[in-house]
């Protein structure tokens, strides 16, 4: 009597894990994260470029610890770009992806300052001249934010920008301001 309830039971146990992982592998993944990255040291990022002194940089660093300081400074992030080695930390990670169509690619800004994920046929400058190491900016960050297209694709401290419906293919992506921050997104 009490046998085929439980063996009902265990048919159902049986069957369920294997409806899941069907559906996991059928239903490619909405979204894939990105994130942008920096270390700007508001100490000297924000007299020099925030109104005042306020605001530019929100970056939340470690200072004055006794082996290291893990900000960077604005000196510092202008003269390694100027001579060609920019600062590795303003990266967007991973450096690459592979995603299915249709999958939408949320990029977080984990860093202290602003960034663009600004689409581009070739890379190249962006629009601040003393961060390009002599490279041209290219025709997609032209303006800088007085461009709408420009900033619509800006990353706001602590914010995140959906990029929806690339198409088949290899995309290119950078930041308008720091130009060496690069990503290419490949859609199969
Ligand atoms: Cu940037």
């Amino acid at each position: 009597m009490h046998r085929v309830p439980s063996l009902v039971l265990l048919a159902g146990c049986v069957i369920f894990p294997g409806a899941t992982r069907a559906i996991a592998q059928d239903v490619p993944p909405r979204h894939a994260q990105v994130v942008a990255l920096d270390e700007c040291d508001p100490r000297t990022f924000n007299p020099a470029l925030g109104e005042e002194g306020t605001g530019f940089c929100h970056n939340v660093t470690l200072y004055n610890l006794p082996d290291h300081d893990y900000s960077t400074t604005l000196d510092e992030l202008v003269g390694q770009a100027m001579a060609g080695t920019p600062d590795p930390g303003w990266d967007f990670e991973p450096d690459q992806l592979t995603i299915p169509k249709g999958t939408t690619v949320s990029v977080v800004d984990q860093g202290g300052e602003p960034h663009t994920f600004t689409e581009v046929a070739q890379y190249g400058g962006g629009f601040v001249e003393a961060l390009n190491h002599g490279e041209p900016t290219v025709p997609e960050c032209n303006g800088g934010f007085k461009n709408v297209a420009v900033a619509r694709t800006r990353i706001l401290q602590g914010s995140r920008l959906d990029v929806a419906g690339l198409s088949k293919g290899k995309h290119l992506f950078q930041c308008c301001i720091h130009p060496w921050m690069r990503m290419e997104v490949d859609v199969k």
